[in-house]
């Protein structure tokens, strides 16, 4: 028998579900940092086996919207949600599962599980949950995947939706926007992350090595300055950073560029935000 399937990780920001989504496919799908909102997309994580395929779906943390990207980052959690096999609701065990949370928790469709994440932490509450995992000590992970693999739905036939050799449905230039957009928000002061987007204006594959130029987009001049850095020490580090990730990704040396542009409240513009792939 083949098992094929969808599994949405559905969870507050900062939760840890980008970090579990690369656990369990065993590679860099999506992007992590220690800020909330991390994630913007649905990234799909394909977990391959002989006779099974899962599909994970990472999705950005559930908060309330204050602008239409966030509107937009909803609308991806609701869709996620519908029409998936089995729904992993991860709650971070180092913070307390208050009232409002528990009824998200009790609200969503079934099948789901309730996931306490980051258990190696010394800070852990005491709320239950179905499973417990860490992806730092690798606590709960092999179980966790047993478990998925035996929910999802069975057939004779092979009736996997990806071939086996993908990990992800998202293109190189996605990812390596994305980790663009992880090496600055590293690296940024606390009132930019929201407000960044990177957008790959180029990309050119030659016989010997890859050209690519990346626009990071803030929101107000003084963002601007500040991404650059003293110098352009900043940008320097998150281009260095950045290169060397998407040179192990392509097997090839990388020409790298990153510019910065402002774009005034772009959060709230339609039509920036589908220039920016929102
Ligand atoms: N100690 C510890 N930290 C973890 C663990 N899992 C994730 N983290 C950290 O928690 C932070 C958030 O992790 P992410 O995977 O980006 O969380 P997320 O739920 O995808 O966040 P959003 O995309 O913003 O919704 C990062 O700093 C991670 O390194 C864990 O098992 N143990
Ligand atoms: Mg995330």
């Amino acid at each position: 028998m083949y098992s094929f399937g969808y599994v949405a990780l559905i969870g507050r920001a900062n939760a840890g579900k980008s970090s579990l989504v690369n656990a369990l496919v065993g590679q860099k799908v999506a992007i992590v940092t220690n800020r909330p909102q991390t994630t913007r997309d649905n990234i799909l994580g394909i977990v391959n086996g002989e006779n099974y395929q899962v599909v994970l779906v990472d999705t950005p943390g559930v908060h309330r919207s204050k602008n239409k990207l966030d509107k937009t980052m909803m609308k991806n959690v609701r869709s996620a949600i519908s029409g998936v096999d089995l729904i992993l609701y991860l709650a971070d065990g180092s913070k307390a599962l208050d009232e409002e949370e528990m009824r998200y928790y009790q609200n969503l469709p079934q099948p789901k599980v309730l996931i306490k994440t980051k258990v190696d932490k010394k800070n852990l509450q005491s709320f239950k949950a179905d499973f417990e995992v860490s992806v730092l000590s690798g606590q709960g992970l092999d179980q966790l995947k047993t478990y998925i693999i035996d929910q999802m739905p069975k057939s004779k036939v092979k009736n996997f939706v990806f071939d086996q050799d993908y990990y992800t449905d998202k293109s190189v230039r996605f990812i390596i926007g994305e980790e663009i957009r992880q090496n600055a928000l590293n690296l940024l002061s606390d009132e930019i992350p929201h407000g960044m987007a990177v957008v790959i204006e180029r990309f050119e594959e030659k016989p010997e090595l890859v050209v690519i130029e990346a626009m990071v987009v803030v929101e107000k001049e003084r963002h601007k300055a500040i991404v650059i850095g003293k110098g352009g020490k900043t940008i320097k580090q998150i281009g260095q950073n950045s290169r060397s990730f998407a040179e192990e990704l392509l097997g090839k040396k990388v020409l790298l560029k990153i510019f910065v542009k402002v774009v005034d409240d772009w959060r709230n513009k339609e039509n920036n935000l589908k220039q920016f792939g929102y």
